[in-house]
Order: structure tokens, then C-alpha cells, then sequence
């Protein structure tokens, strides 16, 4: 029997602690759900823009998933001014990595805090049900691990992050302490018409917006720790304006030598989370073929836009097969968040040009009159 009593409930703190106060005791018996005959399997997680090796269409039936996750404090560079933050993660990367199952599989994660922490973390699954998406269940202090199960109810991509309780909850989120996972239907994606969807392959994007304070002369403030940072980090946190908004940690993580890459006819499929705040990805080139972008696969998806709206708080996926070769810019369409901020990555496409749809008919020359 798995008891998790009102003192660990409210322990979680601040504004979640007084909602969770009319919370009543949780009891989960893991006697209750018999899932001895399901078979085991351990998916190796990988650090995004990478995802998981998975299969489309489930060739068998529900299994459990196991994945493993390590919280990480450290301190990283964030830009390429040399910008240094005390960051906070999961196994390392921000954002975490993608975990990938189909309807029907459970998750059964094994969350690690080292003893060389100095925070308690927990994890909330939005994919999940009950106990504050797993939270409630997983908070460890540093030294402590602990394993949760959850059933995947529902098909879609959801964020996860760390929900320690009170400011520590907006904390650990701003501080990169999110990622997504993947629950795709048994029989892989569809369009409107039940049409099968496949990919040729997938990018995980984790926005991530930071919040560096200043010094007097406007610098970026190096501090030594986490604690030394809090509360100035909070203080540029309330104005709700970020100093830092980028895809996969770092200004330039998906750029340059880091650029996604794909080939002509190749169908990819990017998946899009913001644990804070809303973002607006823009393929510049190209277009979301088919966009789930609410992330629910049960909904159908839409189809050819242009711009589409991830909700802070959600991941969603969009499709689109690659007609043309060259460089492609994948951003938020913030343009002062994607070019100042940080929020862009390129996509390098390898193939024939296709002149049907796009040429240049004359090449810059001197005007004529
Ligand atoms: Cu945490």
C-alpha cells in the first residue's frame, strides 16, 4: 500500500498547498491495478532535438514503459555573449527529454534526486491522472528516489515539469525543469478523413523563456548558486517580460552546426512544448501540413497553416513534408522574441530545387526606370 497523507499534501507549499488543502487523502494501492502480465520495456531517453527510438503503430499490446529521469542543477552558458545562469533540469538538457508510448501503455518512471542537490523536485505529468499529474506522488529531497506509474489514457503531446510547490513551482519551470511526452494512438496518426499519417522523422522543440537580472550598468548578473539568484531572478520573473526566450536551452541550440536537417519528400514531425508561456511557431518556407495544435491526437488535425499557437502550458505537433531544398527558419513568430531573444532554429534541406514552385524569374540588376 502506497499512503500519501494530508501533511505530505500540504507540504507541497504556497498557492498549490492552500488549493490542496480541501484535497482528500489519497490512497493508491499498486495492489489494486494488476498489470504483472504486461510486458517491460526501457525506453532509452535521448536529449532533444532527438527523440526516442519508437514505432509508429504499435505492433502489439500495452506494455509498460520504463524511463528514468535525473534532476540536474547546474549552471550553463545561455547565450553566445557568455551569459551564465544556475539552470535546473531533467537528465541534464533543457528541455528534458521526450518520452514516447502509445494509448494504453503505462509509464513507469523512476525520478532521481542526488544527493548533491540542494532542492526537493517532483514531476507533473499533464498526460497523467490524479494526484497533481504525479506530483503529490514524487517529490524526493535530495538523496531520495522514487517511482511512479501512470496510465496513458489519453493520445496527444503534453508537457511535463517540476511542481515542487508554491514560487518554487514557477522556479524550477523557468529554470528549465520541463519537457513532453508523446502518447500516440495505437494505430499512429490520422488525418481528418482517418487517412494513416507516417513521419520520416521527428524533432523535439522545448521554448524555454529565462529571466537573467541586470546589474546597474544593465549586465547579465553571474551568481554563484541558485540561492544567490532567487530572488532577483524573481523579481525580473513578476514583470513577466523574459531576457531569454530559446529553443532547447540555449540561444543558437538548434542553429549552425546544431541545425535540424532533413531531406526533399521527407515528411518530419516537430514537436512543440512551453511549459510558461504561449508561443506561435513559424516555419519560414514552408508551412504545418497537418497541426495538432492543441496537441490532442484525438482531435483531427488542421491543415495548412502557416502559423499556429502553442498554449504556455501544452505541446502540440505539426507535420510537414519538405518540397524544396535549402534553409528553412523554424521560430516563434514573436519576430522580436525569435531575433532578440533567441527563439529560432534553422532546418538544413537537402534536394532538388523544384522550379514549378518557386524560381526567380531575373536576378537583381540595376533598375532600368
Ligand atoms: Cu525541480
Amino acid at each position: 500500500m502506497l499512503h500519501v497523507n494530508r501533511r505530505d499534501v500540504l507540504k507541497m507549499g504556497g498557492a498549490l498547498g492552500a488549493a490542496s488543502a480541501a484535497t482528500p487523502v489519497m490512497v493508491a494501492s499498486a495492489s489494486d491495478a494488476d498489470v504483472s502480465g504486461l510486458p517491460r520495456v526501457k525506453q532509452e531517453l535521448v536529449a532533444p532535438p532527438f527523440v526516442p527510438a519508437h514505432e509508429q503503430v504499435a505492433t502489439d499490446g500495452p506494455k509498460i514503459i520504463e524511463v528514468e529521469l535525473t534532476a540536474t542543477e547546474d549552471k550553463r552558458e545561455i547565450d553566445d555573449d557568455g551569459t551564465m545562469l544556475n539552470t535546473l533540469s531533467f537528465n541534464g538538457s533543457i528541455p528534458g527529454p521526450l518520452m514516447i508510448c502509445h494509448e494504453g501503455d503505462y509509464i513507469e518512471l523512476t525520478l532521481k534526486n542526488p544527493e548533491s542537490n540542494v532542492f526537493e523536485h517532483n514531476i507533473d505529468f499533464h498526460a497523467s491522472t490524479g494526484a497533481l499529474g504525479g506530483g503529490a506522488l514524487t517529490l524526493v529531497s535530495p538523496g531520495e528516489q522514487v517511482k511512479l506509474r501512470w496510465k496513458a489514457t489519453k493520445a496527444g503531446t503534453y508537457i511535463y515539469h517540476c511542481a515542487p510547490g508554491g514560487s518554487m513551482i514557477p522556479f524550477h519551470v523557468v529554470s528549465g525543469m520541463n519537457g513532453a511526452v508523446m502518447v500516440l494512438p495505437r494505430d499512429g496518426l490520422k488525418d481528418r478523413h482517418g487517412n494513416p499519417l507516417r513521419y520520416d522523422r521527428a524533432y523535439y522543440i522545448g521554448e524555454q523563456d529565462f529571466y537573467v537580472p541586470r546589474d546597474a550598468d544593465g549586465n547579465f548578473i553571474d551568481y554563484a548558486d541558485h540561492g544567490e539568484g532567487m530572488a532577483d531572478m524573481f523579481d525580473v520573473m513578476q514583470t513577466l517580460t523574459p531576457t531569454h526566450v530559446v529553443l532547447n536551452g540555449r540561444v543558437g541550440a538548434l542553429t549552425g552546426d546544431n541545425t535540424l536537417t532533413a531531406n526533399v519528400g521527407e515528411s518530419v514531425l516537430f514537436i512543440h512544448s512551453q511549459a510558461n508561456r504561449d508561443s506561435r511557431p513559424h516555419l519560414i518556407g514552408g508551412h504545418g501540413d497537418y497541426v495538432w495544435e492543441q496537441g490532442s491526437f484525438v482531435d483531427p488535425p488542421a491543415e495548412g497553416l502557416e502559423t499556429w499557437f502553442i498554449r504556455g502550458g501544452s505541446a502540440g505537433a505539426a507535420l510537414y513534408t519538405f518540397l524544396q531544398s535549402g534553409v528553412y527558419v523554424y521560430l516563434s513568430h514573436n519576430l522580436i522574441e525569435a531575433v532578440q531573444l533567441g527563439c529560432l532554429a534553422t532546418v538544413v534541406v537537402e534536394g532538388e530545387w523544384d522550379h514549378d514552385l518557386m524560381t526567380q524569374v531575373q536576378p537583381p540588376t540595376m533598375m532600368t526606370a
